[in-house]
């Protein structure tokens, strides 16, 4: 099985180890967090092979997210900036119903990833290449990076998988609906939150809507994340809307990205779309039931634990 090759920023994550404002905190947990290596890690944990790309610090966070994410069995192709920090992300669990998130990522090492620092072979390699909208909203040679691996994926034949993950924080001056269109429409899988897809078709509401105006522009497999309430997406041309899988909920971040892991991992094995949209769903809902961006993502065998929900083909 060919491997997924993905790239982008990796932070630091300090998370608080009580509910309560952070000025009150007693202690933080340790761990990292990074939309592209989540998904990395999770498909690795569904037994395919997984590539992460990205830039670190010369420091000692930034040996715990290169560790780290080897640790998972994931190849870790990863640049030593000596001239910047690893970049940190702090989670306030405000309360029971509130998680705040603060950045401290602005010139931060894995903000600095350039179009050299892709080892072109690698992505010539790829089964899928994973991109998201973070990446070039993160500095210019970012997004210059992002089209550069976008071209050589083109160039090989290899399928380009696009999740928008919308970051408002990061926006600043840009137009991400010029940005988040053009990139869907060199992308040959889009995934997005319904929320997200209307950044790019704003006025459309009906999430099979959406995948339709968003496969017009080009790509011909569209998933749209509607998290509890399931997904619907248009593969190849056939509408699909699948059920969520109830579990008991303790933490939505990082599902996501589990769900796109579990797509990929399956269209990597050669599986048709019911059974990716069907893995997806699994795959995205027991990541909810673990803290952690990443953590709860589950292995093949375990998501044997889920109920069935089988994707209704319309
Ligand atoms: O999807 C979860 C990610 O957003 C989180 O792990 C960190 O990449 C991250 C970001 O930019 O928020």
């Amino acid at each position: 099985v060919r491997p997924l090759v993905t790239f982008g920023e990796t932070m630091a994550l300090f998370t608080s180890l009580e509910p309560g404002p952070l000025s009150y905190a007693s202690g933080a947990r340790i761990g990292i967090g990074g939309a592209e290596s989540n998904v990395a890690i999770a498909t690795r944990r569904l037994g395919v092979p997984a590539c992460w790309i990205g830039r670190r610090g010369a420091d000692s966070l930034g040996e715990r997210v290169e560790r780290t994410i080897r640790g998972e069995d994931v190849a870790v192709h990863a640049i030593v900036d000596p001239e910047a920090p690893t970049g940190l992300m702090i989670k306030e669990h405000r309360s029971a119903l509130a998680t705040n998130v603060w950045y401290y990522r602005s010139g931060s090492a894995g903000s600095r990833l350039s179009p050299a620092d892709l080892p072109t072979e690698v992505i010539q390699q790829a089964g899928v290449l994973h991109i998201t909208g973070i990446t070039p909203l993160l500095s210019a040679s970012a997004r210059d990076a992002t089209w550069r691996a976008v071209s050589i994926a083109e160039a090989a034949g290899i399928p380009i998988s696009f999740d928008v993950n919308y970051r408002s924080r990061l926006v600043g001056s840009t137009d991400v609906t010029e940005l988040f269109h053009a990139l869907a429409a060199r992308s040959t899988i889009v995934f997005a939150s319904d929320d997200e897809a209307q950044l790019i078709h704003p006025g459309i509401d009906e999430p099979l809507g959406l995948a339709r105006a968003i496969a017009d522009v080009g790509p011909t497999q569209v998933v749209i994340k509607l998290g509890a309430r399931g997904c619907a997406a248009l593969v190849d041309g056939v509408e699909y809307v699948v059920p969520a899988v109830s579990v008991p909920v303790m933490d939505t971040v990082g599902a996501g990205d589990a769900f796109v892991a579990g797509y990929l991992a399956r269209l990597l094995t050669d599986q048709d779309a019911e059974s990716r949209l069907h893995c997806a769903v699994r795959t995205g809902a027991f990541a909810c039931m673990t803290a952690g961006d990443w953590e709860g993502s589950p292995t093949t065998a375990e998501l044997e634990q889920l109920s069935a929900s089988d994707p209704v083909a319309r």
